[in-house]
């Protein structure tokens, strides 16, 4: 079949001039001053004007003129320089299709001036998706998606796809989605952490993972979604912890770079960006602690960091010059049970932070299967739920570590937006299961 359009709005050249083209969108807007009309059709790439005199087909502009605004057309006419029109061209039609009549009236407005609420916004997800600033976050998490993939390919990382319906919580925690899994009970996973790394024991000794997080916490907080998206890697042979830092620094600056390319997007979305400074700067945890409360703070030792906490040395940390920080040597208390410890009450895990707010935790991880039990019993947790995670230690398995680095968190960051929602398609949140 032929398509219905043979251009985008902003496609069009000087050679297309005085040719029949053919485009196709939405009705965005119509202006009809009585003997002539202008219709503006919006596609993925931009706007267009449609020019309609009355006398020259009555039966056109009629239909054209009375159309509801977000309806869905296509139209074939004479491609006509104009200085006037916006592109510096305009389509006189001789034929137009209906493909699709909006209703009236329209949930949401997609250029109206007047700011929607959030929660209008999202209960009408695919219009306010019709917005191009809407459009421009996703067209960047596109690009930023693509920077992931080549620069791990450039480190030797393969791409793998682990379950998401798991026998066992993935990171030892309550908040877990359980479902019904035939006669038995089955969760869904918190993060690949599991088979990311019974897969250090295979020999595929870099991978990674755009890996879904399901997480059944109830708090709804403007950087908490319960089903979010991250980057997951896993890779074996390492000394310590280092060598994987090294590796996330590097990742967040080339998709951060990669950002910074997206011109277009940026301009509609009014932002300017510019790449970190490498390497980011690593604060020991009992540092923090330090900074903290000579800040009015009064945080124990082995407490994790609360959101106020983490804002509070975002500010701290930007005074020093800093956006990007590693939080290193966590005590072990607060870190899941697959870290690996270091000088008994500490971890080799680590957190990295931009402007206040976690987009990624890591550590080394316990690669010996007795220490790996007994740290399972004490987060009072039972070793025979891992069986299957556990055995894959016994068998060969290399020193490894890794990270799970929160797609959404680093792009609100990047854009500076405030709501999480607004950095995932269809958000799914304490309240929210549809659209
Ligand atoms: P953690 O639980 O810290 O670690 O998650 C890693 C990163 O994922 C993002 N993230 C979230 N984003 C939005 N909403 C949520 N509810 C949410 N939960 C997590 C954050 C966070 O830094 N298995 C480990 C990672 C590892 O050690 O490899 C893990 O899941 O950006």
């Amino acid at each position: 079949m032929e398509s219905l359009r043979t251009h985008y709005s902003i496609d069009v050249t000087s050679k297309e001039y005085g040719k029949t083209i053919s485009v196709a969108g939405w009705v965005e807007d119509i202006r009809n001053i009585g003997s002539i009309a202008f219709i503006i059709l919006r596609d993925r790439k931009g706007t267009l004007q449609i020019t309609i005199l009355k006398k020259e087909d009555i039966k056109i502009f009629e239909e054209l003129v009375n159309i509801s605004r977000e309806s869905v057309i296509s139209v074939e006419g004479l491609c006509k320089k104009s200085d006037k029109a916006r592109n510096g061209y305009e389509v006189i039609p001789h034929k137009v299709n209906i493909l699709s009549t909006a209703e009236t009236p329209l949930p949401l407005g997609v250029v109206d001036k007047i700011e929607s609420e959030l929660e209008t916004r999202l209960d009408n997800r695919f219009i306010d998706l019709r917005k191009q600033e809407i459009q421009a976050i996703f067209k960047i998490r596109n690009e930023i998606i693509a920077a992931v993939h080549e620069y791990l390919k450039k480190e030797n990382f393969i791409e793998v796809h682990t379950p998401n319906i798991i026998a066992s919580s993935s990171e030892g925690g309550t908040d877990v989605f359980k479902l019904k899994y035939f006669e038995k009970e089955a969760f869904l996973a918190q993060s690949p952490q599991l088979y990311k790394q019974m897969l250090m024991s295979t020999g595929l000794d870099r991978v990674y993972e755009i890996a879904w997080y399901f997480r059944a916490e109830e708090h709804n907080t403007r950087r908490h979604l319960n089903e979010s998206t991250a980057v997951d890697l896993e890779m074996a042979f390492i000394k310590d912890e280092e060598d994987v830092m090294k590796i996330l620094e590097n990742l967040v600056f080339s998709m951060w770079k990669r950002a910074c390319d997206c011109k277009e997007e940026l301009d509609v979305l009014k932002q300017k960006i510019e790449v970190p400074k490498l390497p980011f700067k690593r604060v020991k945890y009992d540092e923090v602690i330090d900074k903290l409360n000579n800040n009015d703070c009064d945080l124990k030792w082995g407490a994790d960091l609360g959101s106020e906490e983490e804002k509070l040395l975002g500010k701290i940390m930007k005074k020093e010059g800093h956006e990007f920080y590693f939080i290193t040597k966590y005590p072990i208390e607060a870190k899941p049970f697959y870290t690996m410890p270091q000088e008994s009450k500490y971890s080799r895990g680590f957190d990295l932070e931009c402007k206040g707010v976690e987009i990624a935790s890591g550590s080394q991880r316990i690669h010996d299967v007795e220490l790996l039990t007994d740290r399972i019993k004490a987060c009072n947790l039972n070793p025979n739920d891992f069986k299957s995670y556990l055995k894959a230690f016994r068998f060969g398995m290399p020193p490894h570590g890794g990270f799970g680095f929160g797609i959404e968190r680093f792009l609100m960051n990047l854009l500076d937006i405030r709501n999480i929602r607004e950095c995932i398609l269809f958000p799914r949140d304490r309240t929210r299961l549809t659209p």
